[in-house]
């Protein structure tokens, strides 16, 4: 799974600020916490932004422990969903991470990253259906459900990107994402990993850090949308970022859509077409645009190779290439999850047969390249590339003793791309405020799912069912 790990030399691996670790550091680390582990069951990572997340995420691959990594802001319910449904048996974290109640009893770790002295590299027989990650997402409604990745739908995506965009262990990728979701922790970590290449994490995104880096060495950014448009909004007045983003042999953008201005003015300011990449955790990446593609520009380009991709349209029938029509995006191939941990229907309701429906509606160009025109559903939004699901704020909200109704819909923001917004219908004369509501949102759920509009209504437009209708909410 990770060759340059199990077979290591003392090239870069690891930066994160000050911090560092060659192959050889970091197969030592992760070897020693590797023989800790327990042998059955899955372990948590408390993934904050650090070498210890990585080591972390590295000593249980090697060991065929499956890894649930926590996103350390989230709230307390959000959590003790996570520990409850995954059961965990040790929380890893780094040295001196306070780790909040929620998570009870359960047995902590520390993670020693330091590059103590050589340990030979831990090695342990491993099917390649075992499952890697179990990587929590926000559905339509109810809590985040755990999407089972296995070794091989790792190993197949990370190889299919690599085959795509000339990606070797010459690269050296920098990048501010998340370690929670697999746009940073699978691409974004396990990407460089498996292919001995070089990862300097910038900890938060921050232009002036992205400049030091990539004047100095990178070669590739990783980002999501809301991320180049702040590089877009401050390439103009900003040489030293216009020259080190040009000098880049590739940035790709993924987890929400590009708009086609900040597209033009980061080529503009850098002589750059940013690649566009389509994925989704339940599927990993099943689309790219084919670096220098002329056409590719507004699409996601084109199925990566492995990957099946269909559209469907309401009837089910199957679009041909090139009609112009909108269908469903459906997907399959090695890429594919293994399912829902504990959750047998809903895994089975996000099949079309052996097909994985994504939700996601496009329409396709007569050479395959995929353009994105929307979602099925009202009840999700993308928020700063993280999927929300409308189903758990709204239950949130109403939990509030001043909301007596409540609907969650996404509108669009030009920084974060879509913001959450509330519908509420009180049940007093004087509201919960905004502020309320978003930090009630933020403890108990996560901070980026809070919303950051209110709207108080006298009624919610519902049907004859009662069911609320979103689309009269200007959805
Ligand atoms: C504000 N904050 C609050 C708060 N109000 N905290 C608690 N309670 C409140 N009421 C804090 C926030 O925590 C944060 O703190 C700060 O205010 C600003 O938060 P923000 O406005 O939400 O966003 P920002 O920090 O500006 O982040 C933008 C971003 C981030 C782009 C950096 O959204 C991001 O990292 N997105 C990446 C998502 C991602 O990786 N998705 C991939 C999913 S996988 P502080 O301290 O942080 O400033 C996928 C598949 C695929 O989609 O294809 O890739
Ligand atoms: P998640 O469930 O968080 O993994 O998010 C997956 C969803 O992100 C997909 O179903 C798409 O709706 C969206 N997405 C990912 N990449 C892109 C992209 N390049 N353009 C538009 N939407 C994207």
């Amino acid at each position: 799974m990770l060759p340059y790990v199990s077979e290591p030399d003392g090239r870069p691996a690891l930066t994160f600020g000050e911090r560092a670790l060659s192959y050889e550091e970091l197969s030592g680390a992760a070897s020693r916490l590797a023989a800790r582990l327990p042998r059955d069951g899955r372990v948590a990572v408390w993934a904050t932004p650090t070498l210890e997340t990585c080591v972390a995420v590295t000593a249980a691959l090697l060991a065929g422990v499956p890894v649930v990594p926590l996103n350390p802001r989230s709230g307390d319910q959000e959590l003790r969903h996570v520990i409850d449904d995954s059961a965990p048996e040790l929380l890893l974290h780094a040295p001196g991470e306070r780790t909040p109640e929620a998570l009870g009893a359960l047995p902590r770790l520390e993670v020693d990253a330091a590059p103590g002295p050589g340990t030979p590299p831990f090695t342990r027989e491993m099917d390649d259906e075992a499952t890697a990650l179990v990587v929590y997402t926000s559905g339509t409604t109810g809590p985040p459900k755990g999407v089972l990745l296995s070794r091989r739908a790792v190993a197949a995506t990370l190889d299919s990107l690599a085959r795509t965009w000339a990606w070797t262990g010459e690269d050296v990728l920098v990048h501010a994402l998340p370690l929670f979701h697999v746009h940073g922790l699978v691409l974004g970590v396990l990407g460089p990993l498996r292919l001995g290449a070089d990862l300097i994490h910038l900890g938060r995104f921050d232009t002036k850090e992205l400049t030091r880096a990539l004047t100095a060495r990178a070669t590739m950014v990783f980002g999501v949308p809301t991320m180049y448009h702040r590089l877009a909004l401050a390439v103009e007045d900003d040489p030293a970022l216009a020259e080190g983003l040009s000098r880049a042999r590739l940035l790709v953008s993924g987890s929400a859509a590009l708009p086609l201005p900040d597209h033009e003015r980061l080529t503009s300011a850098t002589g750059q077409r940013v690649v566009e990449r389509y994925g989704m955790t339940e599927t990993l990446m099943n689309t790219s645009v084919r670096p220098g593609d002329p056409s590719g520009h507004g699409t996601v380009g084109v199925a990566l190779d492995g990957v099946e991709l269909r559209l469907v349209d309401d009837d089910g029938a199957e679009l041909g290439l090139g009609t112009e029509e909108i269908g469903e995006v459906q997907v399959r191939g090695p890429n594919l999850f293994s399912g829902y941990l504990n959750r047998p229907v809903a895994t089975a309701e996000a099949m079309d047969g052996t097909w994985f429906r994504t939700g996601d509606m496009a329409v396709r160009d007569a050479e395959g390249r995929v353009r994105l025109v929307g979602r099925r559903s009202t009840d999700l939004v993308k928020s700063g590339g993280y999927k929300i699901g409308a189903g758990e704020i709204e239950n949130t909200l109403l939990d509030h003793p001043g909301v007596a109704e409540a609907a969650v819909t996404g509108e669009p923001d030009p920084d974060l791309g879509e913001r959450v917004v509330a519908w509420i219908v009180a049940t007093g004369p004087v509201p919960p405020t905004l502020e309320e509501l978003a930090e009630l949102v933020s403890s108990r759920l996560a901070p980026h799912k809070r919303p950051r509009r209110l709207h108080v209504v006298d009624a919610l437009p519902r049907n004859d069912m009662g069911k609320v209708l979103k689309r009269k909410l200007g959805v």
